[in-house]
């Protein structure tokens, strides 16, 4: 059962699009004694599971987060926020299990137990939000009945589950040509290259720089031909520059983000000066979002939006103050303390909270401070593709994914983990993270395989795979400056890596009927084991190992020279190891704990009691995958059967019922 709860007037953030009246009476579970702030009392028993895309476990308990979209590559334990903002928790214990989603578009924040660890408390920056309770008495219903409140999920093109090859740093055709061959020659699947930042002209939006693609729609054809679809980068910041159209135009229909005297508000992006579209205001949505014509027209199916919490270098009004500052400082003796102050001056430039007070959105002929509804401007952008590509593109879906996102985005597009880096850490950071993001309605989701920052190892990028490869978005990304990491370029390891990205494509068929089932039914594609077990106490406090669908638990190796790890499964289980993608090992492992061995060529698969695993045949790309003739592995009894979904894989409006088909063993 959900609840509404209205406190004072709010900004409508469109998460919920069939809101049901509001309750008058008190909001349960919550002490309400101070404005704007809610707490509640936890015993030992209580997990608290969601808040999407942040740092630390599955069971966010210990620690404060806050909901304020920021371009922040430390992706640490001692980060409050990630690039989003994801509402929604739910507290599950012995006396309580309940789902509450804060749906305020500003800053919340969520003290989970840190500052008491019996005590969660939520503070709200705005005085108008909505507050939904859902209690169900399950972990499943509760989701169910959320997912179904803030509608369904984003569902991208089937090919978009294939393998991605991204780095920031391809510049031109021939890069992109000598990686795809890198990749066919040596029999490594691939459905898709991004193209980052320099495929534009002078980082402009809309753009094909010219020199390095010199015919651009013939190059996106050759590739595709290939069975590899390109996929470029979008950024949120507008170069100004007279002449530029995307920019006249902006500036002409009052487009933009605005100061407070009602002038463009100039910020400093990768172009120089940018100015930022106004996501909010319907007809800029729009205006926006009929631009990736441009690049559909080209043959292009799918991008990336990046930049758009909005990450801001520096504001222009900003600058000037700095600079003046350090003039200033240059007169002084340079100690402890003006070292830092100093150091603090130029830092503070980048996505400062004054730069974030000081601009202006419009709608409904309102202005609207941007600070107080932050957390919407990615969210919006997505938006402006997604409605875009509703017309350009009415029968077949097209690949959207956003760096930033807020719940109601979920519907339009799906988001990548943003800028991890080459750590061991953040293997198990995406792994946890994946199940929150479900939890939030964020199904088409993935990490930057290998590592974004930093310098890769051949072992890292290896088991880092082995998780990639039950992640819905599966792309290798790294950034300019760090050690190239396609898989070729670990010549003595090709073959390992051959196995395991084939095996991606094995699997593939599962992946893709349990995703589009959770999309469809609004369930988890991964989920903590605590969902299914819930009794179990020991599965409750798993925090490295998930279920991905209903047939297959994945327990990753996340930890450097290991050669295998520890485990718990809360019932009999098989264990399939996967030695290449053809021939693999097959053991039944008892209940309770357990240590198996996995070597760094291989990857386990647990298959739970009754079920059953779907695999394809070996292919290289997704359209060359027989979807019809399919093998299983399976755990069960003669006559278990496992409903296996499977479409045209570019349908807009796809049925669950008209497209599942039984797989019996
Ligand atoms: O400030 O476009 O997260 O994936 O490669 C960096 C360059 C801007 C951040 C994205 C990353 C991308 C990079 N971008």
């Amino acid at each position: 059962m959900i609840k509404r709860f209205v406190f004072g007037k709010a900004f409508d953030t469109e998460a919920v699009k069939d809101k049901p009246e509001a309750c008058k009476e008190k909001i349960p579970y919550f002490e309400n004694a101070e404005t704007s702030s809610f707490s509640l009392e936890m015993d030992s028993s209580d997990i608290v599971y969601g808040l999407g895309e942040n740092v630390r476990g599955i069971n966010k308990r210990g620690f404060i987060y806050e909901s304020f979209c920021t371009d922040q590559p430390e992706h640490n334990e001692n980060k409050s926020s990630l690039y989003a903002a994801h509402n929604f928790f739910i507290v599950s214990g012995n006396k309580k299990n309940f789902g509450a989603f804060f749906d305020s578009p500003g800053k919340v924040t969520f003290d989970i137990g840190a500052s008491s660890y019996s005590t969660l408390k939520v503070s709200i920056e705005n005085t108008g939000y909505e507050i939904y309770i859902i209690e169900n008495p399950t972990l499943e219903l509760i989701i169910k009945e959320f997912r179904n409140l803030i509608g369904q999920s984003y569902i991208p093109p089937r090919w978009a589950f294939g393998i991605g090859q991204s780095r920031w740093g391809y510049t031109c055709e021939e890069d992109i040509r000598k990686i795809v061959e890198n990749y066919r020659k040596n029999k490594l699947p691939l459905d898709m290259i991004y193209l980052d930042i320099d495929y534009m002209e002078k980082f402009k939006d809309f753009t094909v720089n010219k020199k390095s693609f010199p015919d651009f729609k013939n190059f996106v054809s050759d590739m595709k031909k290939n069975s590899v679809r390109i996929v470029p980068i979008i950024d949120a910041g507008i170069k100004m520059e007279d002449g530029f159209e995307l920019y006249e135009e902006g500036k002409e229909n009052n487009y933009f983000c605005k100061d407070k005297d009602g002038n463009d508000f100039i910020v400093g992006v990768w172009p120089g000066k940018c100015c930022l579209p106004d996501f909010l205001n319907p007809e800029a949505r729009e205006w926006f979002g009929m631009k990736y014509k441009f690049l559909t027209d080209q043959g292009i199916e799918g991008f990336w939006n990046d930049m758009n919490e909005p990450a801001l270098f520096y504001s222009e009004k900003n600058l000037e103050k700095v600079f003046d500052q350090v003039k200033e400082m240059k007169k002084l003796n340079i100690g402890l303390k003006e070292s830092f102050a100093l150091k603090d001056t130029i830092l503070n430039l980048a996505n400062n909270t004054d730069d974030y007070k000081s601009f202006y959105h419009c709608k409904d002929g309102k202005k609207i401070r941007h600070y107080d509804v932050h957390n919407l401007y990615g969210y919006n952008m997505t938006r402006a593709a997604s409605e875009a590509f509703e017309k350009i593109s009415p029968e077949k879906r097209i690949l959207m994914f956003s760096r930033s996102s807020c719940i109601g985005s979920h519907r339009y597009g799906g988001i990548w983990m943003g800028d991890n880096m080459s750590r061991w850490q953040h293997i198990l950071l995406n792994l946890k993270m994946l199940s929150s993001l479900n939890m939030c309605g964020f199904l088409y989701t993935g990490a930057d395989l290998g590592g974004f920052g930093e310098n890769t190892t051949e072992d890292l990028l290896l088991r880092w795979y082995a998780l990639g490869i039950f992640m819905p978005l599966l792309r290798n990304h790294s950034a300019l400056g760090t050690r190239e990491q396609e898989p070729f370029r670990f010549k003595n390891s090709i073959e390992k890596f051959r196995n395991i990205l084939n095996l991606r494509y094995r699997l593939l068929p599962y992946i893709y009927s349990e995703f589009m089932k959770a999309a469809l039914q609004g369930t988890m594609y991964a989920s903590p084991l605590g969902f299914i077990w819930s009794k179990d106490e020991d599965a409750r406090r798993t925090e490295d190992q998930i279920m991905i669908g209903e047939s297959i638990m994945i327990a990753p190796v996340y930890e450097q020279n290991a050669t295998g790890r520890h485990i718990y499964l809360p019932e009999e289980m098989k264990l399939v190891k996967f030695k290449d993608s053809e021939s693999y090992e097959e053991k039944i492992i008892p209940a309770g704990h357990n240590f198996i061995h996995v070597a760094l060529d291989e990857v386990a698969v647990f298959i739970r009691k009754g079920h059953i695993l779907p695999l394809a045949d070996n292919a290289e790309s997704v359209e060359k995958i027989d979807f019809e003739n399919l093998t299983t592995i399976s755990f069960a009894e003669k006559g278990a059967r496992y409903e296996l979904y499977t479409d045209d894989g570019e349908c807009r409006n796809p049925s669950l019922s008209e497209n599942l088909r039984s797989i019996s063993v």
